[in-house]
């Protein structure tokens, strides 16, 4: 299929490389991936073109910015990739556009980063890796507590969506995984990690208290929509502290929206479409952590979708929640 929209698809810039050049480090040929994830131009358009994407919605790498403990070092390297993403838009405008990453660190001056982006340099939402460290680096802070609540409101404000996109746990908080350390990656831990913060948030009432907002999970769905009907099922009989005043079901399926990004699998994206229907789905791939060849080569095959599906999924989704004019 052509003209597919992608939008977990990565870069970095020299501030952010090192500990996603760890993971690269695992399987992949180290220098190529840096050179991918560094790329904004040739290569990275040749990718796109042969996998029929014809724009990505870029973001900055994770950990990224929510692993800098001092909070002013993290809005200066939240505003330099953020530059760094509007300069390649503005090169290559038909092709790229971008999702701010954001200093967490400070409610507000993420708030008033996301301004900047989305009202001076018309991003497209956030991007958000997670948890955010500060100060010592024993710290994750999530985003449903109460100090975020006017940042909540200020993205509602924007009209933009927030992509929660995963990171490592902290070995503090992963000590059953510490022997094994696949499974606090991205086979497992990621998928946990994210999975827990977007639960977080839909039970703490966020949804109550901001209306209108949009979050985007990857994976398709990081097993959330797999989950679903037993976690309601399970709190009908045992709430223990929940503080959504309807099932968390309807604050998922009301505020969540799933991509494919490294998930192309059949089964899955059955589960998620009779979980959340079509409308919630969308394309992605995750580069260079996947090939976008694979992504694409599994999406425009599936038959788990009518080609009209396939064209929704692929790129209609994409145009309206991003309100993106397409000629
Ligand atoms: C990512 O998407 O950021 C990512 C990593 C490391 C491994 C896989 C992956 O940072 O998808
Ligand atoms: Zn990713």
């Amino acid at each position: 299929m052509k003209g597919k929209i992608a939008f977990e698809e990565h870069m970095a810039i020299p501030e952010t490389t090192s500990e996603t050049r760890d993971f690269a480090g695992e399987s992949a040929d180290f220098d190529q991936f840096t050179r991918e994830i560094l790329d904004l131009d040739d290569m990275r358009l040749d990718y796109m073109d042969q996998a029929g994407i014809e724009l990505a919605i870029l973001s900055l790498n994770a950990p990224g910015v929510q692993a800098i403990l001092d909070t002013d070092e993290a809005v200066e390297v939240a505003r330099k990739g953020n530059d760094t993403l509007a300069a390649a838009v503005e090169r290559h405008p038909r092709r790229y556009k971008a999702f701010a990453a954001l200093p967490m660190q400070s409610p507000s001056a993420a708030a008033e980063e996301l301004e900047r982006c989305v009202n001076e340099m018309g991003f497209k939402g956030a991007m958000v890796n997670g948890f955010t460290q500060r100060d010592d680096s024993d710290t994750a802070i999530y985003y449903d507590i109460p100090e975020y609540r006017e940042f909540w409101q200020t993205v509602a404000d924007l009209d933009v969506p927030f992509y929660l996109h995963p990171r490592m746990q902290l070995p503090s908080q992963s000590k059953n995984m510490m022997d094994h350390p696949w499974l606090r990656s991205s086979p497992w831990g990621f998928t946990v990690e994210t999975g827990t913060h977007a639960l977080r948030l839909c039970g703490s009432g966020l949804f109550e208290d901001v209306k209108n907002l949009k979050l985007i999970i990857g994976h398709l769905g990081e097993f959330i929509p797999y989950n679903l009907w037993r976690m309601d099922a399970r709190m009908e009989f045992s709430p223990r502290g929940y503080r959504g005043k309807r099932p968390l079901g309807d604050y998922f399926r009301e505020h969540f929206y799933v991509t494919t990004s490294g998930n192309f699998h059949d089964s899955t994206l059955r589960c998620c479409l009779e979980e959340l229907g079509k409308d919630r789905i969308f394309f992605c791939s995750d580069y260079p952590f996947e090939r976008m060849e694979d992504a694409s080569s599994w999406f425009d095959n599936t038959q788990v979708v009518t080609d009209e599906e396939r064209i929704q999924i692929g790129r209609k989704n994409a145009l309206e929640l991003f309100d993106i004019d397409s000629d």
